[in-house]
């Protein structure tokens, strides 16, 4: 199945940094095919709902102040095991730990600044779930990808 949809977003830092670009040059470049796409603002109750698992920690309000300081660029990528190919182009959670040559290894050093969230592989569902809240359906867009072609065997 090469139709997995996985959800990601750049977040206000990476935005502010005119990292869009680059990050979407690189899961171009993968064969990812890109389904939808949002320039937006995220509200205090979209925050909430997005990061609702971390609701309770420590780092929660910063979170949410921080996703909501400005746009972020929201976008669905298609494509074999999309969800955790995407996360293993991220790197890990914290830019410090995260290789270099990943997104977050590349463009971060700080835990609270790390430019990019992917939908979560080992959460089930999490990746349908987080398209869900930020698209409508009719924002998903149906086409062919003429390279998929050559992407995959
Ligand atoms: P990820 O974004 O890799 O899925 P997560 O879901 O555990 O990581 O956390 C969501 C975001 O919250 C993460 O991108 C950065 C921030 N965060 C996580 N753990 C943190 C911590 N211990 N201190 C400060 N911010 C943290
Ligand atoms: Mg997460």
């Amino acid at each position: 199945h090469h139709d997995e949809r996985t959800f990601v977003m750049v977040k206000p830092d990476g935005v502010q940094r005119g990292l869009i670009g680059e990050i979407v040059s690189r899961f171009e470049d993968r064969g990812l095919k890109l389904v939808a796409g949002k320039f937006m603002r995220i509200d205090e109750e979209l925050a909430h709902e997005h990061y609702g698992e971390h609701e309770g920690k420590p780092f929660f309000d910063g979170l949410v102040e921080f996703i909501t300081s400005g746009p972020v660029f929201a976008m669905v990528w298609e494509g074999a095991d999309a969800t955790r190919q995407v996360r293993r182009m991220m790197g890990e959670t914290d830019p410090a730990e995260s290789a270099p040559g990943t997104i977050r290894g590349d463009f971060g050093l700080d835990l609270g600044h790390n430019v990019i969230h992917g939908s979560d592989h080992e959460d089930e569902g999490a990746n349908e779930r987080e398209i869900e809240l930020f698209f409508d359906e009719d924002e998903l867009v149906d086409y062919d990808l003429d390279a998929s072609a050559w992407t995959y065997e």
